[in-house]
């Protein structure tokens, strides 16, 4: 689950922020603060590590279950009812439920959609992409990660979105080390997307997560400069591209969360949770055998 923009500056001394969607256009304007981002950017432990990759892990089996329930005719809001009976069957606690009086237990977000969708009682229709966004709090500590499903047969400009969108993560992912500047993830991103002439959405951003669902440090998705904040081992945070059909722009609607397109074209995202490991990375929301693929 992706947070509005925060200012550099602000990063890592308290980021004021107020959620959800406090920026309009050009995602430039602040809030008064929440109390969880009076913290700087927290290293973990690795027994804190496979905490989180428990709660990761868990999150990645309700998505592919949630993934493999997708088809023609299916409502949001099952998927809803099904990630909470499996999240609660293990033990945890959807993180989204009740945060910032978010209503439900996942993200659902629909074509034009960005992010932040609501489960409803909308049915699925062929041609649909849809993004799925699950984030479990077990034992204390959250995973985070989302995945953009094709509904049926889609059209061939849809299929290739999804696809660079995907391409857009495991680029970034590749490279995260210690001494990375984190910059660098919004430019890998930002030059494959603008490759395709796609907009990069700068109006929410990846976050850094264990004990707390965001914190320090804000993720950027979009070319930027931040060559002196650098990567460290035991940083733990989501990458979360948010592309745009068309343009980065995004409004959000009267409900609060719903953030879709200014243009109203398609939408894509897909996430992980990874952490900055003495020689790399170690991605904490990966299935067995998934590694290799940001080797
Ligand atoms: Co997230």
């Amino acid at each position: 689950m992706p947070i509005p923009y925060v200012p550099d500056g602000l990063n890592g001394a308290g980021a004021p922020l107020s959620f959800p969607g406090a920026s309009g256009r050009g995602g430039r304007r602040v809030c008064p603060c929440l109390l969880e981002w009076a913290v700087r950017v927290i290293l973990k432990s690795q027994r804190e590590i496979e905490a989180i990759r428990r709660s990761g892990r868990l999150a990645r089996e309700v998505l592919e279950h949630l993934g493999s329930m997708v088809r023609p005719g299916i409502t949001t809001l099952e998927l809803d009812e099904e990630a909470y009976r499996r999240i609660t069957a293990a033990g945890a606690v959807p993180s989204p439920l009740n945060y910032n009086g978010y209503p439900k237990s996942i993200c659902t977000s629909i074509n034009e959609v960005v992010c932040h969708g609501i489960p409803e009682r909308r049915a699925l229709r062929e041609g649909d992409i849809i993004n799925i966004d699950v984030t479990a709090n077990l034992e204390g500590f959250h995973g985070d990660c989302s995945k953009t499903f094709l509904v049926g047969e889609v059209s061939p400009a849809a299929a290739k979105l999804v696809d660079v969108t995907r391409e857009c993560l495991d680029a970034a992912i590749r490279i995260v080390a210690p001494d990375v500047p984190l910059g660098e993830i919004g430019n890998v991103i930002h030059g494959i997307a603008a490759r395709h002439g796609y907009g990069v959405v700068d109006e929410f951003c990846g976050h850094g997560i264990g004990r707390n669902f965001h914190e320090p440090p804000s993720i950027y998705h979009f070319r930027n400069d931040r060559s002196k904040k650098r990567m460290k081992p035991g940083m733990v945070f989501t990458i979360e591209p948010m592309i745009n059909e068309g343009v980065a722009g995004t409004r959000v609607l009267a409900d609060g969360w719903t953030a879709i397109t200014l243009d109203e074209k398609l939408s894509a995202q897909f996430e992980h949770t990874i952490a900055v490991t003495d020689d790399g990375r170690d991605v904490l929301t990966a299935l067995d055998g998934e590694s290799a693929t940001w080797a």
